[in-house]
């Protein structure tokens, strides 16, 4: 079928709201959240079911069209966008959005991929639980996209990657089949575990179109504390306190520094320092518990005097409302609208075991320093996880271009002490588009030959995302 026959079929299927091919209506799928990538596409697929996607599914592989699965669109990696050739639909899955079920007894709801993650969130509390993946695109990206990415963010040190939050899949397969695997069950071995296939994939797989989801406990308790911190050292110790006094009590174990908290404080409106003086490094803390009387405070309080007794921590200013703390949190998850306000930023999302961050933190930003004299390093992120933002921000007198022109230089120094300290190249925002040479250069051989015969055995004409995650 050509391109404009295929377009009445699919008309047919989806009708007018789900299938857009105005200019305007298309542009705001073709470019990245960090505008890296300006596709083309000549429609926008908006199933409203299952059913419909199924159908719309099997006329584009009839006709041997590529399809880019889309959710928020809010990839750091260039996953979610179509190429340049304007021949790839992009699958907008945001109109399947309803939340199926919810289960308050057996902790599980049961939620279609494009709802937002929020969204989520606030059903979830709506019936006295928590769902509890958390990051800061998540007032715009997706239920589907955080589980094709399997999106970590700042809870994972509690509760784990999107990976562990999920229990059941449904899922359009590249043929149009539908596997229906929406099953809430903590055990269940039989088989390979398909789901685990999807989740991670990046869309390269199959669509996936709803999920059974794993709740906990709500957490009325919190407490929330800005520290500043000696040095590097100093914010993996503070961090081991609080794990060996109660590590379950930890929801989050945030690690900032100075250049970041500046950008911070002079671009987004509102922003300001509750503490006395800046600091070269921050630790955001935030413990949280089930129960009121869980003494939260009491142990946030020791473990500061301790750390302030030893000298890893200099100062520390406790929240003491949830003004205070959504303002505490605000430092940390408006860094990267700062950066992007600040300009250029090069971007490295890498992973390293939790005890070498400080070797991690030290390392990058005395060869970036040398490899772009300048640029302000940015590093911040998960500490907790061993998983930190090593970001570049653009030199003030350099030019944007020629600055973005050493990506691949800023990366690979990154990158380089990442492999040397045994971490991984992307630890939380996936491959995408960006990253396709790093997989190569660092899971092949074996890894990505297995990778290579899943991805034929169940996408054999490579209509599913092409041109991501696989080199
Ligand atoms: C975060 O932790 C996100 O805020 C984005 O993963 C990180 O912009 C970044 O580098
Ligand atoms: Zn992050």
């Amino acid at each position: 079928m050509k391109m404009p026959g295929l377009l009445d079929a699919l008309h047919g299927v989806l009708g007018d709201k789900g299938l857009l091919t105005e200019a305007a209506d298309l542009a705001p799928h073709l470019i990245d959240w960090r505008g890296l990538y300006h596709g083309a596409t000549p429609c926008v697929l908006r199933p409203a079911t299952v059913a419909e996607l199924a159908v719309a599914v099997r006329l584009c592989a009839a006709a041997g069209v590529a399809m880019v699965p889309q959710g928020g669109n809010t990839s750091m990696v260039g996953g979610a966008t179509p190429d340049e050739s304007g021949r790839q639909v992009v699958v907008s899955l945001i109109r399947m959005n309803r939340l199926r079920d919810l289960d308050p007894l057996d902790m599980t709801m049961t939620v279609e991929a494009g709802m937002v993650v929020q969204a989520a969130q606030s059903h979830a509390a709506a019936a006295g639980c928590l769902f509890p993946l958390s990051f800061g695109g998540e007032g715009t990206a997706t239920i589907g996209g955080a589980l094709s990415t399997n999106a970590g963010g700042n809870t994972t040190v509690r509760y784990g990657n999107a990976r562990e939050l999920a229990l059941g899949l449904e899922v359009v397969l590249p043929n149009g089949a539908v596997i229906g695997g929406l099953r809430a069950l903590r055990k269940d071995n039989t088989g390979y575990a398909l789901r685990q296939l999807f989740i991670g994939a990046e869309g390269t797989l199959g669509f996936i179109t709803a999920a059974v989801l794993r709740l906990f406990p709500a957490q009325p308790a919190q407490e929330v504390a800005l520290c500043a911190l000696r040095d590097e050292d100093a914010a993996l110790a503070l961090y081991r306190r609080f794990r060996g006094r109660d590590e379950g009590a930890v929801r989050a174990f945030e690690y900032m520094a100075r250049n970041g908290m500046e950008l911070v404080l002079r671009h987004i409106e509102g922003a300001s320092l509750p503490l006395a003086q800046p600091a070269a490094h921050y630790a955001l803390v935030n413990l949280s518990a089930a129960r009121a009387d869980a003494g939260l405070r009491g142990l946030l309080e020791a473990v500061l005097e301790e750390a302030l007794e030893a000298g890893e921590v200099l100062d520390a200013a406790i929240a003491e409302s949830e003004a205070q703390r959504a303002a505490i949190w605000r430092l940390r998850e408006e860094h990267p609208e700062a950066q992007r306000r600040a300009g250029g930023s090069v971007k490295s999302d890498v992973s390293v075991p939790v005890s070498k961050v400080p070797e991690l933190l030290r390392r990058c930003h005395a060869d970036l320093a040398r490899l772009i004299p300048g640029g302000r390093p940015i590093a911040f992120g998960h500490l907790g996880d061993g998983n930190i933002h090593m970001n570049l921000q653009q030199p003030e007198d350099m030019a944007l271009d020629a600055f973005l022109a050493r990506s691949e230089d800023v990366m690979m120094t990154v990158n380089t002490i990442v492999r040397d300290l045994n971490g991984s190249f992307s630890a939380e925002h996936g491959v995408g588009r960006l990253k396709t040479e790093m997989l190569r250069d660092w899971r092949g051989g074996a890894e990505l030959e297995t990778m290579r015969r899943i991805k034929a055995a169940l996408d054999p004409a490579g209509l599913m995302n092409p041109g991501k995650l696989l080199p």
